[in-house]
């Protein structure tokens, strides 16, 4: 296993659009350990390939408060919502950041698991959020594209400063 670097706002490649993952084989599986090792390394929620600069439909994610449910969906569609629900959220490719993000407060989801066999559930409430912002990432979008354009200048600036400053 082995943890990635993670890319941090603004960095282009968080834009990229995710390609749909044809072959779940071994590769993609020591992709999803790798992913699982560097999201529990963060410490983060869910992570997406993206934001290890790979332009894959691939999340992983576990909100237990253990820690001990990793789980990885392939391809995730989200097939209806339901509702509205404001939450603090952040992000690993925005260190630092945390705002509140309004989404819908369920989803239905459908993806594929680590052996490819068809998966659909609903997720509400906290693990909804997290969803929806995996499944952004891997639209190439990002939480703080929901906050006002000064707010986004500003943590934009923040970030460079900090790039620049090399902390
Ligand atoms: O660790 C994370 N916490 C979080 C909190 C609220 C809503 C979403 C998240 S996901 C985030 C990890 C991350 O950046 N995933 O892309
Ligand atoms: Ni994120």
């Amino acid at each position: 296993m082995a943890i990635l670097p993670i890319l941090h706002f603004p960095d282009p490649r968080l834009r990229d659009k995710a390609r749909a993952v044809t072959t779940i084989d071994d590769e993609h599986r020591r992709l999803v350990d790798d992913m699982l090792e560097t999201m529990y390394a963060a410490p983060g929620v869910g992570l997406a390939a993206t934001q290890v600069g790979i332009a894959k439909q691939l999340i992983v994610f576990d909100i237990s408060e253990t820690r001990d449910t990793p789980q990885c969906l392939f391809n995730p569609q989200v097939l209806s919502t339901d509702g509205i629900s404001e939450r603090e959220e952040g992000c690993l490719s925005v260190p630092g950041v945390y705002e509140a993000v309004t989404r819908a407060e369920s989803v239905r989801v459908r993806g594929r698991d680590r052996e490819g066999k068809t998966v659909e559930f609903e997720a509400k409430g906290f693990l909804s959020h997290c969803i929806q912002h995996e499944i952004d990432h891997l639209d190439g979008k990002l939480f703080v594209d929901y906050l006002s354009g000064l707010k986004r200048s500003r943590i934009r600036k923040q970030a460079l400063k900090r790039r620049r400053e090399k902390s």
